[in-house]
């Protein structure tokens, strides 16, 4: 049995309702009562609990329980006995995994726990096939950058794609110092994201990230495009040069991406950070996410005089009226219903049918994992 003490002091910003004991050093990593639940089979087959922070082709980084001394370890893993799967159920950044030590040629990955929140994108191109960018997420935090003029399009593209994963989203405006009519923006980035935090912050001056802190507990993933200074956030919150960062003078240079994996990182004051590599296409996997982040428009559909309103040319459409007196932009109306149309083709396709009910199964799971205590509790 491990002494308590380990147990990192990081720990308590996920739930510390019977942080288990089989574990202790993972508790910081987000470990919980009903994951260890979970893995009693497991352990039994004398397999290790383990959060993959890193994974490359055909391997991992992944933490876990040293057995001789009871501190975190980071272990190199063989992920091919669970790589087959599709590309939604190979393992991912942040997932929990059964780690065999024992396996030959390497310690491998024996089996994925199920996730409680997964951030999906549809890869680029023609394919429908969807990528899991990060698992068992609390909060996505979409970073986008003070020094060019927002794209509200993109930020309620991203915040699609958070609502749809299951975690809740954060904006966050980086670069403040670079501007000075930084809460203008904030307030038309606002206006597109009804129900989520906007915060403005500055890695230079540091303004902003002590609020930020403090709004990520638990599992947290940083998204965004090239440049917007994910990874120079990370590094703030972490309070070390844990991730590079680009060049001052090749910001200008588009396209560069500079962070080229997810990597999942533990703070110092609790919780952990994925940082991502930059995001140049988003497309939607499906799902719900729309709706919600387009919670404005749900609730004005609600008012329309036929519940089945198309808001086209039904008399009594709320929709249309506030388009007309433009309490509703249109620039908004165009986007909400573009991304519709993007669903409504991936749910045309079998395989991304297929991928959104084993999704639910894990949504499901997550809801009786809540309903008792965790793990994303907040
Ligand atoms: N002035 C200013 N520059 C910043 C700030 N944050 C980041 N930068 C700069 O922006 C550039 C890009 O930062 P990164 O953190 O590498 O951006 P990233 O989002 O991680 O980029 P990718 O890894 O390519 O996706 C670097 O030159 C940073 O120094 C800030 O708060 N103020
Ligand atoms: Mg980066
Ligand atoms: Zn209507």
């Amino acid at each position: 049995m491990f002494n308590a003490a380990s147990v990192p002091s990081f720990s308590s910003s996920f739930s510390s309702v019977g942080a288990p004991s089989d574990a202790p050093a993972l508790a910081g990593y987000g470990w919980t009562a009903e994951l260890a639940e979970l893995f009693v089979p497991l352990a039994e087959a004398g397999l290790l609990p383990a959060r993959i922070v890193r994974v490359d082709r055909g391997q991992c980084d992944a933490v876990i329980t040293d057995p001789e001394t009871g501190e975190p370890r980071t272990v190199r893993l063989d992920t091919r006995p669970v790589g087959d799967a599709d590309m939604i159920n190979c393992p991912c950044t942040g997932d929990w995994a059964a780690v065999d030590l024992n396996a030959r040629p390497m310690a491998a990955v024996a089996a994925l726990l199920p996730r409680s929140t997964a951030i999906i994108r549809k890869v680029a191109g023609k394919r429908s096939d969807g990528q899991v960018l990060a698992a068992n997420v609390d909060t996505v935090l979409i970073a986008s950058s003070l020094a060019a003029d927002p794209d509200l399009g993109r930020i309620e593209r991203f915040l699609a794609l958070a609502w749809e994963s299951g975690a809740e989203p954060l904006v966050v405006l980086t670069k403040a110092d670079l501007v000075d009519d930084a809460e203008f923006i904030r307030a038309d980035v606002e206006a597109v994201a009804p129900g989520v935090t906007v915060l403005v912050v500055s890695a230079e001056t540091g303004e902003g990230i002590d609020v930020l802190r403090a709004c990520t507990p638990g599992t947290t993933a940083v998204i965004g495009q090239s440049g917007v200074g994910k990874s120079t956030l990370t590094n703030a919150l972490a309070g070390a040069e844990v991730m590079t960062v680009q060049e001052a003078r090749e910001v200008d240079q588009k396209g560069r991406h500079t962070t080229t994996t997810r990597e999942l990182i533990p703070l110092p004051g609790g919780g952990v950070l994925i940082d991502t590599p930059g995001l140049r296409e988003v497309g939607l996997y499906g799902g719900e996410g729309v709706d919600l982040a387009f919670a404005d428009i749900a609730e004005l559909a609600e008012e329309c005089r036929f519940h089945d309103c198309n808001h086209t040319s039904e008399p009594g459409c709320a929709v249309r009226a506030a388009l007309a007196d433009g309490t509703l932009p249109q620039r908004r109306m165009d986007s909400y219903l573009k991304l519709q149309r993007e669903n409504e083709w991936i749910a045309s396709r079998s395989d991304a049918r297929l991928a959104s009910e084993r999704l639910k199964k894990w949504k499901t799971i997550n809801k009786s994992m809540r309903a008792a205590g965790g793990p994303v509790k907040r």
